[in-house]
């Protein structure tokens, strides 16, 4: 499949709603008026993009409706542009150095552990030499499912003694991981300990010890959030880049929802750039954030044609 088509597919529910959406914003006549504006914010709304961001988009597509055309037939357009210049103003390229790490932090069930699994395939899909780490000791269960990942991907694993120290793994895993000359150290964390605030400060203990581990090595710290928690995906990225001072966002299950919209929130009121996109449970469900191709995928071209 095709980069194109996933996102299609992943974002195809929040497509469909906000194509109802234009399609009803279309049915009253030629002309963009206010009152058609104000029925498109409230389908902006709905999925999710969170009322500033929406509020600021429609304040855009009114004034490239002034200059250009206030003809509704060009309103999908407007839509689609004034999106991608949120997107655009946050997303800065990419490119994992060499060696590198990824800590990938979130709360429980987010995908973190089904995510680093992704990303291991993916690097090592690129030739990379990859390691995992397993930051989560306090669940057996979480161990388990990443030496899966690590089997399917067929890349290097290493994990503690059960309830050893997370920072400790962590440690000696990214030591002899650079050691062995692996170039990619991807590092699974824990999403709940006994309240949030030792959550953190055993996150930030993480980042201290690899900074350690791996003196002047890139280190991103990457947030992995559940698209359907809505607007609690917004306070729980506020509260970790608070907490652990992030580097970017990963928006999981994109497949399941309607509220995809969540991603223009998150840039809008943010600033951190998105990564990948988790579009399903297989391997290869993990795409690298496009917003060209997400604004495509999520105002669809058929949109224009039904007034
Ligand atoms: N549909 C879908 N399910 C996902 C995606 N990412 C993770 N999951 C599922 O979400 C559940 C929790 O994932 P897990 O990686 O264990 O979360 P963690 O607690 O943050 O490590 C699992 O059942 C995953 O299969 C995704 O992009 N799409
Ligand atoms: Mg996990």
């Amino acid at each position: 499949m095709g980069l194109f088509d996933k996102f299609k597919n992943g974002l195809f529910k929040t497509a469909q709603q906000l194509t109802s959406g234009l399609e009803t914003v279309l049915k009253g006549g030629p002309a963009i008026s206010r009152q058609a504006l104000e029925a498109l914010e409230e389908t902006l709304v709905r999925a999710d993009m969170g009322a500033p961001t929406a509020r600021a988009i429609i304040h855009e597509v009114e004034e490239s409706a002034k200059k250009d055309t206030t003809h509704k037939v060009h309103l999908a357009n407007h839509l689609r542009k004034a999106i991608l210049g949120k997107l655009e103003s946050v997303q800065t390229p990419f490119a994992l150095p060499k060696p590198g790490i990824i800590l990938l932090v979130g709360v429980n069930g987010a995908g973190k552990t089904t995510t680093t699994g992704k990303l291991a395939a993916r690097f090592a899909g690129e030739g990379r030499k990859v390691l995992l780490a397993a930051g989560d000791t306090f669940r057996a269960a979480a161990e388990e499912q990443l030496t899966e990942w690590a089997q399917r991907a067929k890349v290097e694993f290493i994990r503690g003694a059960h309830g050893a120290a997370p920072s400790a793994v962590v440690f000696d895993a990214l030591q002899s991981g650079l050691a062995h000359g692996a170039d990619c150290l991807l590092v699974d964390t824990a999403g709940r300990l006994h309240n949030r605030s030792n959550l953190m400060e055993e996150l930030r203990k993480i980042v201290r010890v690899a900074e350690k581990a791996a003196p002047g090595v890139h280190q991103e710290k990457w947030l992995v959030l559940d698209a359907n928690t809505g607007q609690n995906a917004m306070n729980q990225a506020r509260e970790f880049n608070k907490e652990v001072g992030l580097t970017g966002l990963v928006l999981t299950k994109i497949d399941g929802t309607a509220k995809g919209g969540i991603v223009v929130a998150l840039a809008g009121e943010l600033g951190l750039p998105v990564r990948f996109l988790g579009v399903g449970e297989q391997m290869d469900d993990l795409v690298p954030f496009d917003p060209g191709l997400f604004v495509e995928a999520l105002v669809p071209v058929e949109a224009e044609h039904s007034s």
